[in-house]
């Protein structure tokens, strides 16, 4: 963690019923995977959500009838900031593991697609954000790479109890002109990217599409279609908190 606190937007997305067996505590109440993302203007490209096989998860009553999965430290920093039905203290009604995650349906605001899945990601970190990340893998080297390997793999689908027709056609959302329509898919295919442990040039992906998404990069699709994503970013968060279909999190 740096110096500077970080600020994420969590998008609630929605489990559809009816839960797994591991969740049955939970029936009857909206449940969500809460995932932390710096890049809310790309939410309409979410083609499904990662979770980590061997990480440890809880869901945590936050107000009404609303419960937020997430990892212990992050439900309890959001304990802290008005999100827990007691004030900084997590109340959690069953833990989980990233196995007991994947293969979840899920519906998430402005998702191109009704429902995604979950599934698994190995190189998400438990020290940042909720342990919980939405996937859009036109803009994310991260998750293009995920995606790629899932695909390609049959060997990790089947270790992992993945469905080939979870796994969702890419989705364009914002057009960079240097990097074109997939800015994530260009540059990883650029960059020769082999799997999602490729970590330095992904780290070199990142720092060729991250910037660039913001300075250069305008929206395709969406109510904002046409316009720029510095200008809109903005406007699609506070339209997502606002409706209830996000919160602001910070650590
Ligand atoms: B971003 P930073 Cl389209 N482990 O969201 C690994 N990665 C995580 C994570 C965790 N525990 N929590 C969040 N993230 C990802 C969208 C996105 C993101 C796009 C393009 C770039 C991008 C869709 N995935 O991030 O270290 C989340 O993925 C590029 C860095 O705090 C989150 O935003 O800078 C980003 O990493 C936060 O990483």
């Amino acid at each position: 963690e740096g110096v500077q606190p970080q600020e994420y937007t969590l998008i609630k997305m929605e489990v559809i019923p009816p839960f797994p067996t591991s969740m049955s505590a939970l029936e009857g109440k909206r449940v969500f995977l809460a995932a932390a993302t710096l890049r809310p203007e790309t939410m309409y490209g979410q083609t499904n959500a990662w979770v980590l096989p061997d990480g440890k998860y809880g869901a945590f009553e936050i107000s009404g009838s609303d419960v937020l999965i997430v990892t212990d430290r992050a439900a309890l920093n959001l304990s802290y900031q008005n999100f827990s039905k007691v004030p900084q203290e997590p109340s959690c009604l069953v833990q989980l593991t990233g196995k007991d995650l994947i293969g979840l349906r899920l519906k998430s605001p402005l998702a191109f697609y009704d429902e995604i899945y979950a599934l698994p990601m190995l190189t998400i970190l438990t020290d940042k954000g909720t342990g919980i990340v939405t996937s859009v893998p036109s803009d994310a080297p991260d998750d293009y790479m995920a995606i790629s390997d899932l695909k390609a793999k049959p060997a990790l689908r089947e270790k992992y109890g993945v469905k080939e027709e979870w796994i969702k056609p890419i989705v364009p959302v914002i057009n960079i002109p240097e990097f074109g329509d997939s800015s994530a898919v260009k540059v990883c295919t650029d960059l020769k990217i082999k799997s999602q442990n490729d970590k330095e040039k992904l780290a070199e992906a990142k720092r060729m599409t991250y910037l660039k998404g913001f300075t250069e990069g305008t929206m395709l699709v969406g109510e904002f279609a046409g316009k720029k994503v510095q200008e809109v970013k903005p406007l699609i968060k506070n339209k997502l908190i606002e409706s209830g279909q996000a919160i602001i999190y910070s650590e």
